[in-house]
């Protein structure tokens, strides 16, 4: 029987609910798997340990580098991993990990729940027991397990607050689907090369929503001095205002001229940014914008914070960051 790890790192999923909605009870978790479901012994061969305990609202870069670390030092003992997570920023902490754990050869999935545990009408059960199952399978990817779907962790994005369905990876086939049986795809990595740890990860980056009318003077607060990354989210292909009141080029410029790296996403969740594609992404590119292409928000944000903590000059930043280092692109 395969051995699995359950790294327990709070979210819904392990709350109670009380009178005013979920909340983290540190004192249950361990009873939540063996008390509630006594099956998943039939599945894996269990342990169970608690990392961090945290809405993942809370969950920052000290808690990857936790995480990554404590999957690194029990790699050897364990055939695979499940790691139940808040569903907030899931697909931020498993962006991270990809990075932070380059080839990973066993499966490494992430899964928690809608619903607490403790709900009759709970989609953590089903959750967590596919979890489980897919981390006995031959799957070396960084994923999400979710209503009955596997997704690349990196392409991952949750998309609904309400409903049982909550993520999706709009640019990336989904890995597995669990219905009668577990049917994998054709689409998920080989393994390759071996495992390294690397969870370093500079929070000197700045995202920017645009909108229109986005007032740039207000830009003008920024103090680019302490920003080594600025990712705008902009429009279609990677489109942003370049006239009049709201011309964003200035500001462009005055990234270039700081040595700052300005990364362009989409507020458009499908397909990819394609800088040459209108001219307003012609002049971001000319002034070194750097395309996000189709990966999500919470793979670019992750993938700046990783490169920016392997501390490269500004080329091989570059460079690193149009690669595709763990399918997220
Ligand atoms: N607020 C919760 C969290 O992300 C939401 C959830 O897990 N469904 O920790």
């Amino acid at each position: 029987m395969k051995k699995i790890l359950l790294l327990q790192t709070g979210g819904t999923i392990a709350m109670q609910l009380n009178s005013n909605g979920p909340e983290l009870d540190s004192d249950r978790w361990s009873d939540l798997l063996y008390k509630e479901i006594p099956e998943l012994s039939q599945v894996a061969d269990l342990e169970a340990e608690k990392v961090f305990f945290e809405d993942s609202s809370d969950v920052n870069r000290s808690h990857w580098k936790l995480l990554a670390e404590s999957i690194y030092q029990r790699y050897e003992n364990y055939d695979g991993f499940v790691i139940l997570h808040g569903t907030d920023t899931m697909a931020y902490t498993a962006s991270a990990l990809s990075f932070a754990l380059l080839n990973s050869n066993k499966p490494i999935i992430f899964t928690g729940s809608q619903v607490p545990m403790s709900k009759l009408r709970s989609d953590a059960r089903r959750n967590l027991v596919n979890a489980v199952e897919l981390a006995t399978q031959p799957i070396p990817e960084i994923a999400i397990c979710f209503n009955d779907h596997l997704f690349r962790g990196n392409r991952s994005t949750k998309m609904s607050i309400g409903d049982f369905d909550a993520f999706a990876s709009p640019n990336y086939p989904h890995l597995a689907e669990i219905g009668i049986d577990i049917k994998l795809s054709e689409n998920i990595l080989k393994p390759t090369g071996t495992l390294s740890c690397n969870p370093v990860f500079d929070d000197s980056i700045f995202v920017l929503k645009l909108h229109p009318n986005l007032k740039s003077e207000y830009l003008d607060c920024l103090d680019l001095g302490k920003i080594k990354v600025v990712i705008i989210e902009a429009f279609g292909s990677g489109n942003m205002p370049v006239k009049g009141d709201y011309n964003l080029l200035p500001f462009l410029d005055r990234c270039k001229n700081q040595g700052v790296h300005v990364i362009i996403t989409s507020q458009a969740a499908y397909d990819s940014v394609t800088l040459e594609q209108y001219s307003s992404g012609r002049e971001a590119k000319k002034r070194g914008a750097l395309s996000a292409g189709s990966m999500t928000m919470e793979a670019t944000i992750t993938k700046s914070m990783y490169l920016l903590g392997q501390n490269l000059d500004q080329e091989k930043f570059r460079n690193q960051f149009e690669k595709n280092l763990a399918g997220e692109r």
